[in-house]
């Protein structure tokens, strides 16, 4: 497809859909970036010329795989892996793997795509990609997890390298699964090398990777707010999640004196009044770690309210960090959340809301909306940084990493603010993002001519 007309928004998606058919959430990715980077460009005819951003809808490379494993009944089971390999102009494929029985190679286009732009807003040198399998841990023993993890990287070793693909956790993957798969690569290359990260302090790790995305994201809030003479103290918060991000995010939220009203899963959502305390929370990190155990036993366990098959999204509170998953708040949501004093939104997860949801956020005059490549770029940059110490062969101070972190958090934002921030003061922290991290890439793709 041409995009001679590049400011023709829905042709681009007519091409965008037509060529990719069946990934809904690969459209929307692209959709929420294309709305920004089309008029950006519109007078740019080096980026339109060259094709730039219909080159960057198109991944490098999708390789798919067959994991084949046996579960404790010795039955074989049959499951597909992905790795979505983007970009690569500014660093090496970068990105999660998920293992989740949502898992497609929609969902994983739509994550590497978002990924490039993230990425490249860290300010390191690290591309984009995505992988995973739908493959669902729960219910699992920790042995068949194993065997799940060895299969699955049996076959994923032949594609990444620490010069040329490195993932990383994301959904169901943690330190449990990227232990497993670490192992198996050391093995299968016989070379002990920084492939992956988020790995353990024992083999590898960084400090406060394992804390990356949640306090980046509430480094991104204290940031917004402050840019607004406002800051975080006794502020009320909804946490969507009781995973990695979320836990994280509702930890130093705590610290920073914010009042943390629920934390959920799949199952339903808790609910304290008084403030989730950091009792709460590290029952809650051993429930989902160690016992792999559901939300509604942290309620049990303390008296606290717990809806079944609620979301975070009915309760009133003043900031909003969606921390689960994509499309988590919809209309109707943004509606109550907005009726309920909601000042301000952070994800935490990734596209956790949906196009018509973020048109009435963008509606609402003042609220504040960190949207997830710029709020939750904290996790990758910390894995940027256990690449750097990796190949130096050392490891940095937790405040050492915690200070980068923060600073990479603060740079995010205003590079957000320079390229998002309207007539009359209001920063559109969406579009900011969207062309600062398109940018980049873009000027690197330039360079390297046609390919
Ligand atoms: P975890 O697996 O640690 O936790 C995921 C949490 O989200 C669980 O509480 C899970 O509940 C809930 N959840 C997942 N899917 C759904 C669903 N379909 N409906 C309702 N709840 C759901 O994952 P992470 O915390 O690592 O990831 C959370 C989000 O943050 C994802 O969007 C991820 O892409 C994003 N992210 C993660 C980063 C990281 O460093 N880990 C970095 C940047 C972004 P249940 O157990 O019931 O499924
Ligand atoms: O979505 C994400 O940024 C992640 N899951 C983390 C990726 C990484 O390489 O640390």
């Amino acid at each position: 497809m041409s995009i001679d007309k590049a400011e023709d928004l829905d042709t681009f998606m007519e091409g965008v859909i037509s060529r990719n058919p069946g990934e809904p959430e690969f459209h929307q990715a692209v959709h929420e970036v294309a709305m920004d980077i089309i008029p950006f460009i519109a007078d740019k005819p080096a980026y339109k010329d060259m094709r730039i951003l219909e080159r960057m809808t198109e991944p490098d490379r999708v390789v798919s795989f067959r994991v084949v494993w046996e579960d404790d009944q010795g039955e074989l089971r049959v499951n597909r892996g992905f790795r979505v390999q983007q970009n690569n102009s500014i660093g090496p494929y970068k990105g999660g793997i998920r293992f989740h029985p949502s898992v497609n190679q929609g969902v994983l286009k739509f994550l590497a795509f978002e990924q490039v732009f993230k990425n490249s807003l860290t300010g390191l040198p690290l591309g984009g990609g995505k992988g995973g399998a739908n493959f669902d841990p729960k219910g699992r023993s920790d042995d068949e997890v194993m065997r799940f993890c060895q299969a699955f990287m049996t076959e994923l070793q032949r594609h990444i390298g620490p010069d040329t693909d490195v993932p990383a956790g994301d959904i169901g993957v943690g330190a449990r699964e990227v232990g497993f798969l670490f192992g198996q690569y050391k093995r299968l290359v016989n070379r002990f090398e920084g492939v992956l990260t988020g790995k353990a302090l024992d083999f590898g790790g960084s400090h406060i990777r394992t804390e990356a995305t949640g306090y980046g994201a509430v480094y991104m809030m204290e940031k917004m707010l402050s840019h607004h003479n406002e800051h975080l103290e006794d502020r009320t918060c909804l946490v969507s999640g009781s995973g990695n991000v979320a836990t994280y995010c509702a930890e130093k939220l705590i610290e920073n004196g914010a009042r943390v009203l629920t934390l959920s899963d799949s199952g339903g959502v808790i609910y304290a009044k008084d403030g989730i305390t950091t009792e709460h929370l590290e029952y809650v990190k051993e429930l989902k770690n160690k016992r792999r155990g559901r939300i509604k036993e942290a309620a049990d366990e303390f008296g606290l309210k717990f809806y079944k098959g609620k979301t975070p999204w009915g309760i009133a509170g003043e900031l909003v960090f969606p921390c689960a998953t994509q499309n988590e708040i919809d209309v109707k949501d943004a509606k109550v959340l907005i009726k309920n004093g909601a000042r301000a939104v952070c994800e935490g997860a990734n596209m956790p809301t949906t196009p018509d949801a973020i048109h009435i956020f963008s509606s609402v005059k003042d609220l504040l909306h960190a949207p997830a490549k710029a709020a939750n770029a904290g996790g990758v940059a910390v894995s940027g940084l256990e690449m750097s110490q990796n190949s130096l062969r050392l490891k940095w101070s937790e405040t050492e990493v915690d200070e980068r972190l923060r600073q990479i958090m603060v740079d995010i934002h205003d590079e957000c603010v320079e390229h998002g921030v309207q007539k009359g003061g209001h920063v559109d922290y969406s579009k900011g993002a969207n062309i600062a991290g398109f940018t980049k890439v873009a000027n690197a793709m330039l360079a390297y001519g046609v390919m």
